[in-house]
């Protein structure tokens, strides 16, 4: 690649966090003159002279017309200024696809994004290919597109997807879809039309792995000559046999439920999902077979945090979306669900068909209310509210007897009370170590 690629040429950045950074500094390197826009300049201050980082002025209009390339961050919304002036907005994932040989896998989906963007990426390490995990899950892919690889795995949230143009991938992965991000998209439609873009440029040579027990995923129409391979609980390519309890590929068994140290029914299927994908870019089955075996979970993803008196406590704080709620809650019986938080205009109403399983729901955050009201219906239920993770957890503590699970799945955002889910479940799980020491649990 030419170092100065972009040499004379004029960029605009929209937002200045993880990926502006990256970017500007890889428009630079190769000869831009960048031009970062942050609504929020606190604290923000240029590595270099030649960087101008600055809130909206009276150039904006002008600078964006003229550039050469607009970049939009991800967290940047469909409402920001940027979209009126600018005629094709893009993504970091769209650059970094504009400057790289290497085969990209990308994984979108309302849930379970990371965890299949993590095994996709073990799987093929394990195989021995060099693959790094990158997108959405934290690594900006840009920051690492003048590596020699063999493959990127890209977490390509529907921000990222909203705004490519040619980005096309060898592999591409859709784990599920439900409602989510309805502010940002102003709408769903947005939302679920942004998603499909991940297949949008495929074509003869590529692969579209979909979940063939979502009836919305299963109802995408890939471009002609594009192979689907279809994942999922049931007799699929990549799919479950009941009678064996065994997970199979073309039929043909290669991991046993007993083998494995996650066996919730939404980790079979993110199983199927990463196994589909790391075979179809040319992984063997006995290396994926090892990954899926010994896959212990994520942080913040149902996370085992501490048994007290019998009561195990889960920290499920990365739900964010009822339906990764509805995810959790199913792997139980009697549950004492902490849910709550900001939500990002979802309707929570889906939670009630979760009653069956509860035994108490802790309504926390700025959207108790919300949860109240909804829940009001169902006298049989104790619904009540926290005004603290402290009071959440104490509540339930008091509340549970020997044999049911504490379940921390707000299936909303963290951003009333925390700066991130991650603080948000540390929050939670140090309570629950302070309570354990105290009590005396394991
Ligand atoms: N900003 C503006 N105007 C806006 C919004 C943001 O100027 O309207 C500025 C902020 O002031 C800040 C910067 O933009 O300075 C932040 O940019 P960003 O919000 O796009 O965040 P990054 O740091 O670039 O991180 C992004 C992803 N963030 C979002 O999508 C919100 C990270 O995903 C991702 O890991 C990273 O790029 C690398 O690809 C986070 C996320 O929450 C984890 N993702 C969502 C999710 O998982 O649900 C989609
Ligand atoms: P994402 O990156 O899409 O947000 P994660 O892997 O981080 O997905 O998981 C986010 C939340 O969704 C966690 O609560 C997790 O337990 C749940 N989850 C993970 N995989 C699935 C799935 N296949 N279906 C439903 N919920 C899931």
């Amino acid at each position: 690649m030419s170092p100065l690629l972009y040499e004379g040429k004029r960029a605009v950045v929209i937002g200045y966090g993880i990926t502006g950074k990256a970017v500007s500094e890889f428009l630079i390197r190769n000869g831009a003159h960048v031009v970062v826009y942050d609504d929020d300049v606190t604290g923000l201050s240029s590595p270099e002279p030649s960087l101008v980082i600055c809130s909206i002025d009276g150039f904006f209009q002008q600078n964006i017309e003229r550039a050469d390339v607009v970049l939009v961050s991800p967290g940047v919304p469909r409402a920001h200024p940027v979209f009126e002036f600018a005629v094709e907005p893009i993504s970091e994932l769209e650059l970094a696809y504009r400057h790289t040989v290497v085969p990209i896998v990308a994984v979108t989906g309302t849930n379970g994004k990371t965890t299949v963007t993590t095994l996709i990426t073990d799987m093929l390490v394990s195989a021995g290919l060099r693959a790094k995990a990158v997108g959405n899950i934290g690594t900006s892919i840009i920051s690492l597109v003048e590596d020699d690889l063999d493959c990127f795995v890209a977490e390509a949230s529907s921000f990222q997807l909203a705004t490519i143009s040619s980005f096309r991938p060898k592999v591409a992965v859709w784990t599920n879809f439900s409602p989510d991000h309805v502010d940002w998209h102003r709408g769903i439609d947005h939302y679920l039309s942004s998603k499909a873009r991940i297949f949008e440029n495929q074509g003869p040579g590529d692969i579209a792995v979909i979940n063939a027990s979502d009836p919305i995923v299963n109802n995408i129409i890939v471009p002609a000559g594009v192979r689907r391979i279809g994942f999922g609980i049931g007799d699929f390519e990549f799919g479950f046999d009941p009678g064996l309890a065994a997970l199979t590929a073309y039929g043909e068994p290669y991991v046993f439920i007993s083998e494995m140290v996650r066996t919730l029914p939404h980790d079979i299927e993110n199983a199927l999902a990463g196994s589909a994908a790391a075979y179809s870019i040319g992984a063997d089955l006995e290396s994926i077979a090892d990954i899926v075996r010994g896959f212990s979970g994520l942080a913040h993803r149902v996370e085992f945090a501490g048994s007290i008196d019998g009561v195990d406590y889960y920290n499920d704080s990365k739900a964010t979306t009822p339906a990764s709620v509805m995810a959790a809650v199913s792997g139980f019986d009697s549950v004492l669900l902490i849910a709550g938080g900001k939500n990002k205009g979802i309707d929570l109403s889906p939670l009630l068909s979760l009653v069956p399983k509860l035994k108490v729901l802790i309504a926390i955050g700025d959207s108790a209310d919300d949860l109240i009201d909804i829940f009001s219906g169902v006298p049989e239920l104790l619904v009540i509210r926290a005004v603290s993770m402290e009071d959440a957890v104490g509540q339930a503590h008091s509340l549970a007897t020997a044999g049911d699970v504490v379940l921390l799945s707000p299936g909303c955002t963290s951003f009333d009370w925390y700066r991130s889910y991650g603080e948000r479940g540390d929050d939670f799980k140090n309570i629950v170590m302070t309570l354990q020491s105290t009590r005396g649990g394991k």
